[in-house]
């Protein structure tokens, strides 16, 4: 064996070459030969909120002409908390019928994504975004990524006071090279002097997520983000949050190296530390990361392979102060609040249900049209929630009729009747567009979740709240190792069956049969549904029943968070 240490991964000399994420972007965009941009600008407009992509539906057709492939690009948007006004709503509306595939796409991590832009819009459609003042600066890549945070809180006064800590939260962790800037809105260059104080030059050895979440309800999924801060509440205002690290999904087919993990909670902060721990767990990343690996560069390894106290200890030291204890909390659900709630102050909020987030005008069923009409009146806000829904926010109680009628016009009240397998489920993109898909997702959603109903309806069971998650390969971007079930993307038409989650985001499921196409899901699941139905407690859920019953092995037991008496 070799003492030599293991050389970078060719991502890292990119960034390190590429003067603080400029590298030939601009050189890039005006070159008329291709439709594409140069290798090494491909991970670095990442960064800017862009990957670049191509039809995959038309890939091989394309090939055999002898054309290049399809080449579009898909954009992020960069939106903390998943609040947008109106005005913004309407600019991404235009944005997607103008440059991209007339359809918006809602993220689990509640962002915008605009598919199909070709690259002459890419810039023109990145300055109308900035118009409307929202970004898309670090929406991909390996920073911190779009922060999350609560979209329908239960007690709805938290909601301002933690979304605010949302946004300071993703502004205190951008990147502060100009580059963008120059790049998109044609700022002036920067003669020099530029410094990244939090990432440094070369950035983090991969992507970092943040949520922010407000107990009772875990919509976030904060377990699975790098870094979350945990709402506590004493007589409905925050004292402070738990801080929790070292979660993620994604996962590589056959690599044992490589896991989903829950995040460990390490202790408790008061409000005024918030911005500290999160630079400080950021540069914890960036020193410790694994920068020869791409597949083993998240902040979770470094969790489970020095532990927790290791990491505590590090951060205490980084900080000055120590992390007072865990307060106790207990999470409800990780699901969306569907219909009208009332808030504190007599405004009211809609959760409308998406299929996998996307806005599309579709026959029967003009969403997107439908939307643009309520936001062309709307005088509250919208939010995009992390299950890849959307929520009609403060709306005063004049204006709920009129709502009302515009979302039943258009077919936007699927929530009053889907069940809550369908209300529920996420699928991640997938086919066409994900360069990584091994299996279609979004698209197969909806006609997959039709056969389970209706093995639901044979077992009594549609009334169930049964957690489905769907993604088109093991990198986890609906957070499937959090389902109750969960279909892995193998090859075209097959899935990994994982079974056993929580539905609190609490507990991973666990690998039930490997490889398996849709007869297979169905068969495996048809003896369980029957036996949830014969043998559940009452509220037990299918996940918590599969798991007592022993018919997957309950996950490896972690540090549990400490929970409410
Ligand atoms: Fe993701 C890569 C879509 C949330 C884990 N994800 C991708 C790419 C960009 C494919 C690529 O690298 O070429 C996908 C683009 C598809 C397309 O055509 O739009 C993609 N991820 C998505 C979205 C749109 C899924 C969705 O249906 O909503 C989500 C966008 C979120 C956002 O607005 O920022 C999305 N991705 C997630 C999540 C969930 C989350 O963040 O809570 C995860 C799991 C959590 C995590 O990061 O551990 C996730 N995406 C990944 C990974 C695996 C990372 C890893 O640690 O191994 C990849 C692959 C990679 O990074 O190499 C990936
Ligand atoms: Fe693509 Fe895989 Fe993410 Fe689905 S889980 S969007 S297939 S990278």
């Amino acid at each position: 064996m070799s003492n030599q240490p293991k050389p970078l991964t060719e991502v890292e000399h990119i960034k390190t070459q590429s003067r603080l994420l400029r590298g030939t972007l601009a050189e890039s965009l005006v070159d008329p030969v291709t439709g594409s941009i140069a290798t090494p600008d491909t991970s670095l407009i990442k960064f800017h909120g862009s990957y670049q992509q191509d039809d995959r539906d038309i890939r091989e057709e394309r090939r055999q002409q002898k054309l290049e492939p399809a080449y579009s690009f898909m954009l992020r948007t960069r939106l903390p908390g998943g609040v947008c006004t109106p005005a913004q709503w309407l600019a991404m509306d235009a944005l997607a019928t103008e440059f991209a595939n007339n359809t918006l796409r809602i993220t689990t991590r509640q962002a915008f994504q605009l598919h199909g832009v070709i690259k002459d819009d890419l810039k023109p459609t990145i300055a109308r975004i900035n118009a409307a003042l929202m970004d898309t600066l670090a929406a991909c890549g390996d920073v911190n990524r779009n922060v999350l945070c609560n979209p329908n809180p239960v007690d709805s006064r938290v909601h301002e006071t933690v979304y605010q800590w949302a946004v300071r939260i993703s502004e205190h962790l951008l990147p502060k090279t100009r580059a963008y800037f120059e790049v998109w809105l044609d700022e002036e260059k920067v003669a020099g002097g530029e410094e990244e104080p939090i990432y440094g030059a070369t950035y983090l050895p991969r992507k970092f997520k943040t949520a922010v979440a407000v107990p009772p309800l875990n919509d976030v999924d904060v377990f699975a983000q790098d870094l979350g801060f945990i709402a506590i509440l004493e007589g409905g205002e925050l004292v402070g949050f738990n801080v929790s690290v070292g979660g993620g999904m994604g996962a590589t087919h056959g690599d044992a190296a490589t896991y989903p993990r829950l995040a460990d909670v390490v202790g408790f902060i008061p409000p005024e530390h918030t911005l500290a721990v999160a630079a400080e767990v950021v540069k914890i990343h960036r020193d410790f990361g694994d920068r020869t690996s791409r597949k083993h560069a998240r902040l979770k390894y470094v969790l489970e392979e020095r532990g927790v106290p290791w990491f505590t200890a590090e951060l205490e030291r980084r900080l000055g102060f120590a992390l007072q204890p865990a307060r106790p909390f207990a999470f409800e659900h990780n699901g969306d609040r569907f219909g009208w709630t009332e808030g504190h102050d007599g405004k009211w909020h809609l959760t409308l249900h998406l299929d996998s987030g996307r806005v599309a005008d579709r026959p029967g069923a003009q969403h997107l049209t439908g939307l643009r009409e309520i936001a062309r009146f709307h005088q509250g806000d919208f939010r995009l929630t992390a299950n890849q829904n959307l929520v009609i926010a403060n709306v005063g109680s004049e204006a709920k009729d009129a709502i009302d009628a515009l979302v039943a016009r258009y077919a936007l009240d699927g929530f009053r009747s889907a069940s809550p397998l369908r209300k529920n489920a996420l699928a991640c993109v997938a086919l066409p567009t994900c360069g990584l898909a091994m299996a279609e997702a979004e698209r197969y959603l909806p006609e997959f979740v039709g056969k389970v109903e209706a093995r639901l309806v044979a077992h009594g069971l549609l009334d169930a709240n049964l957690l489905l998650r769907i993604t088109g390969c093991p990198n986890g971007c609906a957070r499937p190792y959090l389902a109750e079930v969960g279909l892995v993307g193998k090859a075209p038409g097959r899935y990994n069956l994982h079974l056993g989650g929580d539905a609190r985001g609490q507990r991973m499921n666990r690998l039930y049969r490997e490889n398996i196409d849709e007869e297979g899901i169905l068969g495996a699941l048809e003896p369980l549904f029957a036996a949830y139905a014969r043998e559940r407690t009452p509220g037990e859920g299918f996940g918590d029943y599969v798991t007592r019953a022993g018919h997957v092995p309950a996950a490896p037991a972690k540090v549990t968070p400490p929970q409410a008496a």
